[in-house]
């Protein structure tokens, strides 16, 4: 009888752990950009990581075993980068890292965890080629080659006169240089005319030669590959030089930290995105509501990525321990991190960019992508992004 007492009572208790976790945390690594420019991106990805992490831990983390995020600062270049992820690596010990923010870095850091047999889940990087960087390297970030056409064609449904187009892109920044081909293919499979292209950097702040030059080729439409800060300022300069067609951005414009950088020059310029705060699923029905209340706003595309890419870490840690029978803590840091790339790859995610499909090289397949323009507030530093239909 009392042994029956005492089992029931811990049956009881475990029930109730469930909730609660316990035991050593799982260390799982976050390097992401929180200064320089690359901040405007950072700050978001930040946001996201911490609301999986609570939302997680509340719901009792891996099976029982909490989860804790390590963050490190990458900044905005490659030496950055490298360093965030080898303290990850050999000081922290951390089963998987999550970042870098840019493509650029991911190109520098991603085979010293590669080499090191640690996964890397990439939060944002849309460069092609960067799930292929290694066995060991998956994204959550759908490439351009699928987001950039659907923004090109939504700007031609607003002006279907358009013929001219000037292409501007940040030629230090590998994602951007992605983009640009990928964009300039969209421009002529649309029958469109490229009529000059200028090239930046993502540390310009004045961008008076390349508006004069394009002010001087009577274009229709600009479109522009840069990041949030020197894109930003892009745009205020053409639209305070007089430049009236259309402006598509790419994937570094899909952040609201941009509108404070361009004010109301901002307004109307049209980005394609892998995620809309207004998707009607499950996973974004959960995750909006308490991003909302940690932080006052609408979760933007980068923080609902980083908040995927910690998902999807933690149900394959699940998937560990049932392949393994296994708890994640009982095993020996190699071991777990090798059975979880083998978990992260091959398998589907519901989230809240929709269901999400990483194949065996680690790539993203996403069924769900949006355009949207973006409207800012009379008080020229806050907006949104309207969907367009
Ligand atoms: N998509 C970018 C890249 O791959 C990063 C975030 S937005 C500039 O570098």
């Amino acid at each position: 009888m009392r042994i029956f007492v005492v089992l029931a009572a811990s049956l009881f208790f475990a029930q109730a752990a469930f909730a609660e976790p316990v035991g050593s945390p799982i260390p799982v690594g976050i390097a992401v950009g929180q200064t320089t420019n690359v901040a405007l991106f950072g700050e978001e990805q930040v946001n996201g990581a911490k609301v999986a992490e609570k939302m997680i831990n509340e719901k009792g983390g891996v099976n029982g075993t909490p989860i804790k995020l390590v963050f490190q600062d990458t900044g905005g270049d490659e030496a950055g980068a490298i360093n965030a992820f080898q303290n990850l690596i050999s000081r922290d010990k951390v089963v998987a890292i999550i970042g870098p923010t840019l493509s650029q870095q991911a190109f520098a850091a991603n085979p010293i965890a590669n080499q090191a047999k640690v996964p890397v889940v990439g939060p944002s990087n849309t460069a092609k080629g960067v799930a292929q960087i290694g066995e060991y390297v998956s994204r959550i970030s759908a490439p351009m080659t699928l987001v950039a056409p659907n923004a090109l064609k939504r700007a031609l449904a607003i002006n279907p006169n358009v013929k001219n187009v000037a292409v501007v892109y940040a030629q230090d920044d590998a994602f951007n240089v992605s983009e640009t081909g990928i964009f300039q293919e969209a421009i002529k499979d649309q029958g469109l005319n490229i009529a000059l292209i200028q090239k930046t950097s993502v540390k310009d702040t004045d961008f008076t030669t390349q508006v004069t030059a394009i002010l001087g080729a009577n274009v229709d439409m600009v479109v522009m590959s840069c990041l949030a800060a020197d894109g930003g300022n892009m745009v205020k300069q053409l639209r305070q030089f007089g430049y009236e067609g259309l402006i598509v951005g790419g994937n570094g414009f899909n952040s609201p930290n941009m509108y404070p950088v361009c004010g109301k020059e901002c307004t109307g310029v049209i980005v394609a995105q892998a995620y809309s705060p207004k998707a009607d699923n499950a996973e974004n029905n959960a995750f909006v509501p308490v991003f909302k209340e940690m932080f006052k706003k609408d979760p933007a595309q980068f923080s609902a990525q980083a908040y995927t890419s910690v998902k999807v870490v933690v149900e394959a840690l699940s998937e560990v321990e049932k392949n393994s029978g296994k708890k994640v803590a009982e095993m020996d840091t190699a071991e777990l991190r090798t059975a979880l790339n083998a978990a992260i790859i091959s398998s589907s995610y519901d989230t809240p960019l929709g269901e999400i499909v990483l194949d065996a090289d680690g790539e993203i397949t996403q069924k769900t992508f949006y355009v949207s323009q973006i409207k800012i507030a009379d008080d020229g530093k806050t907006g949104a992004m309207e969907l367009l239909p």
